[in-house]
């Protein structure tokens, strides 16, 4: 059953639970919702879903009537550190509500609702994955419930288990997906409610109403560790530079809380980079200025770049380049197998010379990288793409031509320039699965119960939502929050579609002008700081991320 003693031992660790959430709980109706932007086109895509109202929780007696509830739930999109808890949470209220109550777990994602396929959960099960990492309990899958089989087969598993409620566990496309589904349970009058659950390591389902997603905390942890002992091995062995790119897709809030963690030489900002207009070139020579700088004036020949993931879809050059092959993607929505050829065709048809410039001058390896179809989403393929090594490639083209200009043979820089020596890392999948920090127990569990609370009041079309996290876990206030408040419209492989808006990196937040502070001295010394793996007992064991307290702060 546990595969190691820590496995053992942290699944006899005991969430608190907040207060609200310890008895029976009072929904109140708050005041009315609308959505982010584009409301008209909003109101008419969810007509029986739009604009319900906030349902804030409360301890006090409840009126529910203690029947038992059968409910389904599944794990959609990437794994994230604590969404185990969340079921466990759930099952444990299910549990409690009525002993009769019943929990399936649909299995791979939402196709597992599609074919309903599931497993029922037992006590057993809970056991064993409490507190831990991973998604195995049920699997997951980047699957949408968008054409109407799909929402045929979705009524029908509903109506075939008779399930009083359906929990969707995901980030902005996958909760975008719940409010889909209870739109289509609405319009067919089938009586399944729906929750969604905000999860994604990624921290930019984040909004006025979400204070962060569950699983950023544990994986910015694990990425700081890592980071921490790199830098370790810089200050020892001297000779490397190491480009480090982070997870996140298109927001930067990982690189950004990694870096606020652990102190490196420089951070690149995705959202920066777009606000200024930041073309490839210039982030290249950024970056050799550095390098130079601390050659120059401490002989380091070391040093620590972090890279977010989805840094190239901010840079205004390979963003065009981009926006081309997704209108050619669109052009031809039954061809799969694009070609670089297609593309120039394309590009040269389109007149867009730069971007033809551009994606000549690409290695190829990174060139292929940026063909590769998008998700069912509609989002490019990041972690496919090795910005990292291209920067490293780049750089060393400009180093080398720097070298080039130094007449002095005997030039201690021009050798260096010349013998430039850097690593890549890439740190993505290492840090989804990890074990759950303290932090993402408690708020797993209590986003389990809240969900079920929701539904037991009969609530649909919400997302459980838990906030004042950085009080202690009793003072934390739950609430669910009609999803349709979260949408917007966005243009996906060139069609409009209604989407959960991204929160990315607000550049005039405390996090980001925290890290701009420190960023010129944390460029030029060493002062690296390692983390260590994250604590489960002691003084550190309920740390918080920074992003979460310097957002909460003030
Ligand atoms: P979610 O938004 O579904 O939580 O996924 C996040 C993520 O981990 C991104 O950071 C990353 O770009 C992507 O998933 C990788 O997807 P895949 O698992 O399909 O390779």
């Amino acid at each position: 059953k546990f595969t190691s003693p820590l496995e053992w031992s942290r699944s006899r660790y005991q969430p608190p639970l907040p207060k609200v959430l310890k008895g029976s709980t009072v929904a109140t109706e708050g005041e009315s919702t609308t959505c982010v932007e584009h409301v008209d086109q909003i109101k008419k895509l969810f007509p029986k879903s739009f604009g319900k109202p906030i349902i804030k929780l409360t301890a006090g007696e409840s009126k529910v009537q203690k029947k038992p509830l059968k409910v389904g739930i599944v794990l959609s999109g990437g794994p994230a550190p604590g969404g185990h808890n969340v079921i466990v949470g759930l099952y444990r209220f299910l549990k409690k509500h009525h002993r009769d109550s019943k929990l399936l777990g649909f299995k791979g994602g939402l196709l597992g609702v599609v074919k309903n396929d599931f497993i029922e959960i037992d006590s057993e099960k809970c056991t064993n994955s409490f507190n831990l990492g991973g998604f195995h309990m049920l699997g997951t899958g980047r699957d949408k419930i968008d054409s109407e089989e799909k929402k045929e087969a979705t009524r029908k598993t509903a109506v075939k288990q008779n399930l009083n409620g359906l929990v969707i566990i995901g980030g902005d496309d996958s909760n975008t997906n719940a409010a889909v589904v209870c739109e289509d349970f609405l319009k067919h009058e089938i009586p399944c409610q729906v929750i969604g659950v905000p999860k994604t390591i990624d921290g930019d389902l984040q909004n006025e109403y979400i204070e962060t997603s569950f699983g950023f905390d544990t994986a910015t942890k694990v990425y700081s560790e890592l980071i921490g002992n790199i830098m370790m091995d810089c200050l020892s062995s001297r000779k490397y530079w190491h480009f480090v790119r982070l997870m996140g897709r298109s927001a930067s809030h990982i690189a950004l809380e990694c870096t606020l963690q652990t102190h490196p030489n420089l951070l690149l900002v995705g959202e920066f980079i777009e606000k200024r207009n930041v073309k490839f070139i210039q982030i290249v020579n950024m970056i050799a200025d550095i390098i130079c700088k601390r050659f120059e004036k401490g002989n380091k020949k070391y040093g620590v770049v972090i890279i977010p993931e989805g840094l190239i879809l901010f840079i205004p050059d390979f963003k065009q380049l981009l926006d081309r092959i997704d209108e050619m993607f669109g052009s031809d929505k039954k061809k799969k197998d694009w070609k670089s050829e297609d593309l120039i065709k394309y590009l040269e048809e389109k007149k867009d010379k730069e971007s033809k410039v551009l994606f000549q001058e690409l290695p190829k390896g990174i060139s292929s990288q940026l063909l590769l179809t998008r998700d069912p989403h509609g989002n490019v393929d990041v972690s496919k793409i090795e910005t990292g090594k291209l920067l490293k490639w780049s750089v060393r083209k400009i180093l080398r031509k720097r070298a080039r200009n130094i007449q002095d043979e005997y030039s201690t820089s021009k050798k260096y320039f010349n013998n430039w020596s850097c690593m890549t890392h890439f740190f993505g999948y290492e840090g989804r699965c990890g074990f759950p920090s303290n932090f993402d127990c408690n708020y797993c569990n209590a986003l389990g119960h809240t969900a079920g609370h929701l539904l037991a009041h009969g609530k649909t079309g919400a997302m459980a939502v838990v906030r004042n996290l950085t009080d202690p876990v009793e003072k934390w206030v739950c609430s669910g929050i009609p999803i349709t408040a979260m949408l917007n419209m966005e243009k996906r492989l060139a069609t409009w579609r209604p989407v959960i808006r991204k929160t990315l990196v607000d550049l005039k937040g405390r996090p980001y002008k925290t890290m701009l502070r420190r960023s010129n001295e944390w460029g030029l010394n060493d002062y690296y700081r390692s983390l260590g793996p994250i604590q489960f007992e002691g003084f550190n064991a309920n740390s918080i991320c920074k992003t979460l307290m310097l957002n909460q702060s003030g």
